[in-house]
């Protein structure tokens, strides 16, 4: 047996997001969001389900908040819904949903629970899409706005924010396969908004520092590590190509100021809508890095594909290795390789594991849920974070995917990603073994393994 131990005052929390667990879509005045029109066509969503109801956080957030502090969490990531605070996406504030999440806030604070903001994890007003959503420049400008909003209601609370959930997850699945809201599917469209993606990330900084100036701004990416399906020389470059395009052209802008000079070079005739000033614009330093991490990716040489000479093998299933329920492969190494990055090419930054986790097939028996799959995922990931640690990188805390149970986007409830099991009928809470595992974990600072 081994003892894995943190640091005493490493940052302990469990992360969700505002559209997959509050519920509440038409109440004191929000407005519609996109994932609201999207869950409410047919055929969009695994089980036909909705984010209506989910959890019912917004009602239940103070019992929530109380279980949190019966795990013994110290931190707690949540996202706030911007049609609840802008309903038209700009102009006129909803005071009633700034209300909502200063009234968490406090609850947080209360419970000695420390917050970490995210403004954006995905559910963007759709009178904002009504006008071109995030094809339209002027979203980073609105997004500015909002993130100003927000900063000046609650920075005098929150200490730690952060701007756009997984840059390049809502870009390519919204925009690119249509998989996830709004549901567009045009390649080179989504290759031209990411501009605007970063451009947002950059004006959200700028807003959150100019209302609150003790705040610590972070950004939100999911970096899997992308390896080459096979040792030839075409997949290897296919593999750099497809981080630069999946991973560098959101890391580098956010932690370096800068793109990347080969994907620049790929995108040459595509016309990028950057335009003078922009670069300076999108030079906004951060005071941490997030890192959302579950597995890895594969990547292949196509050469029908001529440019970017390169695919992402979603579908690739590696003889011998182990995937979870979701279908993702257990390879806690992954998170290793990322956090090296920030240490190695990004900066050095202070970083946060902002996610992690397992979706597994829970059953609540006798009125328990025994995880120990979750939990034999969090020790084996978790090793690889004291790992990079003990390598130099500066982690400074740790969100584990996800508090409770809730909407998992295109497949609806058939998975469970909490460490707190939702019975989705009665909206019932129960603690599973895992949520005991981690508040021991955190009440001894390590875990045997
Ligand atoms: O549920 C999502 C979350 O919203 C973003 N990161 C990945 C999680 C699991 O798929």
């Amino acid at each position: 047996m081994t003892r894995i131990s943190f640091p005493d005052d490493f940052l302990w929390g469990t992360a969700t997001s505002s559209y997959q667990i509050e519920g509440a879509w038409q109440e004191d005045g929000k407005g519609e969001s996109i994932w609201d029109r999207f869950t409410h066509t047919p055929g969009k969503i695994k089980d036909g389900s909705t984010g209506d109801v989910a959890c019912d956080h917004y009602h239940r957030y103070r019992e929530d908040v109380a279980l949190m502090k019966e795990v013994g969490l110290r931190g707690y990531r949540f996202s706030v819904c911007w049609p609840r605070i802008l309903p038209a996406g700009k102009g006129e504030v909803n005071q009633k949903g700034l209300d909502f999440y200063s009234r968490l806030t406090d609850s947080l604070l209360e419970a000695g629970i420390e917050p970490l903001l995210t403004l954006y994890h995905w559910d963007l007003p759709q009178a904002l899409e009504d006008q071109g959503g995030w094809t339209n420049r002027d979203i980073a400008r609105w997004f500015g706005d909002y993130a100003a909003v927000v900063a000046r209601a609650l920075g005098d609370r929150i200490k730690l924010w952060t701007t756009l959930n997984e840059p390049q997850i809502f870009g390519m699945l919204g925009y690119a396969t249509g998989q996830h809201a709004p549901g567009a599917m045009d390649q080179l469209q989504y290759i031209l908004l990411s501009h605007y993606i970063n451009l947002a990330h950059a004006d959200g900084v700028a807003a959150i520092r100019n209302e609150a100036s003790a705040a610590k701004v972070g950004c939100v990416l999911q970096l899997p590590p992308i390896h080459p399906r096979s040792d030839s020389d075409e997949d290897r470059r296919a593999a750099r190509v497809m981080d630069g395009l999946m991973n560098r052209w959101y890391a580098e802008p956010a932690l370096l100021g800068r793109y990347p000079e080969d994907i620049l070079e790929l995108f040459k005739d595509l016309d990028l809508p950057i335009l003078d000033g922009d670069l300076e614009r999108m030079n906004q330093p951060l005071d941490f890095a997030g890192l959302n991490l579950y597995s890895r990716l594969f990547a292949y040489h196509d050469p029908n594909i001529p440019l970017i000479e390169g695919m992402l093998d979603f579908d690739y299933r590696r003889p011998g290795a182990e995937y979870t329920h979701f279908g993702w492969e257990l390879y806690p190494k992954s998170i290793y390789e990322s956090l090296m990055r920030f240490k190695n090419e990004w900066g050095d930054t202070d970083v946060y594991v902002t996610e992690n986790g397992i979706a597994a097939e829970d059953q609540l028996v006798d009125g328990k849920v025994n995880d120990q799959d979750r939990i034999d995922f969090l020790a084996a990931y978790l090793a690889e974070v004291r790992r990079a640690m003990d390598d130099g990188v500066k982690v400074k805390g740790f969100f584990q995917w996800s508090f409770m149970d809730n909407f998992e986007w295109a497949e609806g409830y058939t998975s469970r990603w909490g460490i707190v099991y939702v019975d989705y009928e009665s909206l019932e809470r129960t603690l599973k073994a895992s949520a005991h595992w981690y508040r021991n974990l955190i009440e001894s600072g390590g875990y045997d393994r």
